[in-house]
């Protein structure tokens, strides 16, 4: 047995995007044993100590803590895995660069673009590897589509449509804020359907289709006063239940993206289509193995959409998995995440989104708040 580099993960929060991440760490080392370094999960931290020690029973982790800054100052621990509500990001991923410590960052990079800022000049000044969980783009048939454009195929591109759709707050009488429902209050989450759920769409555009330039954007609250869940009180509501924009990219493109958590019998519908020159892709979420393909150069008796079935070994990811024709699930993005994140330290290379790739989506994010505040166009100021 070769001997594996040891990469010491405290995670901080253990929601359940907790969940999805010790899942990768302990998937990696199954499916991609050639990687030089190996997850070790030595501390998962939580304010409430029961919690910290069932989560740690259950995923396996060695120790538990309940203050995050002594999981910080432990140096049995290499990467600080943030994965609590916003409002800690910025704090607690300063407080980890200043210690040496690597750092995986959930999405987004935080609430505002002050913050996001103070965090890419802490983790700079560092120089630590990190890296932000924007997990679509992880998914074999996304990466694919990315392979497909770089590749030239889709020529020029003309249009970027996304939308990001749920229906879980509908109800008026949910409370906001507190365990489970802190997505609904703006102190801590920054922002509502932009942040949570746009902010994907905007990382993945900015990936596939390069830089926004310029937003226009409307954002709407449909349930204005809600109960507070913490202080039991009925109190304003201060996020977007809906935020639609549209942009032009820096290659000549436009995009409309959408989202939205009042969209009635849409979960998590998360899809985008791209239509280029000479061909035209698009993606589902609900459907995450198929990437659909339109290609002008195909014999007219025989054009029409073509239904990738993204499972063949070939494609981006699918050798570590099953056999051609066996698909894999929303949980192995956030697998090759890991494994990407490990190689890059192999290979001294950066595992993308950085925090300074992710504050180019921040920079949109805020844009789009000044557009749908002020009513007129604003600029991104794109790197
Ligand atoms: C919200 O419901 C949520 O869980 C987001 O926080 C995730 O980032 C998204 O991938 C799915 O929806």
């Amino acid at each position: 047995m070769t001997t594996k580099k040891a990469l010491r993960i405290g995670l901080i929060g253990c929601g359940f995007m907790g969940r999805t991440h010790s899942n990768g760490y302990l998937r990696v080392k199954n499916f991609f044993p050639e990687l030089a370094y190996q997850p070790v999960l030595k501390a998962v931290c939580s304010r409430t100590e029961s919690k910290a020690r069932a989560f740690a029973e259950q995923w396996g982790y060695e120790s538990v803590e309940t203050d995050w800054k002594a999981l910080i100052a432990r140096d049995d621990i290499d990467a600080v895995d943030i994965c609590t509500p916003n409002d800690k990001h910025a704090e607690i991923a300063i407080a980890a660069a200043a210690a040496g410590k690597m750092i995986l960052c959930e999405k987004p990079l935080a609430r505002t673009l002050r913050e996001s800022a103070d965090m890419v000049a802490a983790i700079e000044k560092a120089k630590v590897p990190n890296t932000v969980w924007y997990n679509y783009r992880r998914l074999p048939a996304v990466t694919l589509a990315k392979q497909i454009i770089d590749s030239g195929k889709l020529g020029r591109i003309f249009h970027y449509r996304a939308n990001f759709l749920q229906d879980w707050t509908i109800n008026a009488s949910l409370p906001q804020g507190g365990e489970g429902l802190w997505r609904m209050d703006a102190e801590v989450a920054g922002s509502g359907v932009l942040g949570d759920l746009l902010s994907h769409c905007i990382d993945t555009a900015l990936w596939l289709n390069g830089s926004i330039t310029t937003v226009s954007a409307m954002t709407e609250t449909f349930v204005k006063e809600r109960m507070h869940q913490l202080t039991g009180k009925v109190e304003k509501v201060n996020i977007d239940d809906a935020c639609s924009f549209m942009c032009r990219f820096s290659n000549g493109s436009l995009g409309l993206f959408e989202s939205t958590r009042y969209a009635r019998g849409h979960k998590a519908l998360y899809t985008f289509e791209i239509n280029g020159e000479h061909a035209s892709i698009r993606w589902d979420l609900h459907d995450l193995n198929r990437l659909e393909f339109f290609d002008n150069a195909d014999a007219s008796t025989l054009k029409g959409w073509r239904s990738i079935h993204v499972t063949d070994g070939d494609q981006p990811y699918m050798n570590k998995w099953w056999v051609p024709g066996l698909g894999i699930g929303y949980e192995h993005s956030f697998v090759h995440q890991v494994a990407d994140f490990l190689k890059s330290l192999e290979d001294g290379s950066s595992c993308s989104p950085t925090f300074r790739e992710a504050f180019e989506t921040q920079k949109v994010c805020q844009a789009v708040l000044d557009s749908a505040d002020t009513g007129t166009w604003k600029d991104t100021h794109a790197a």
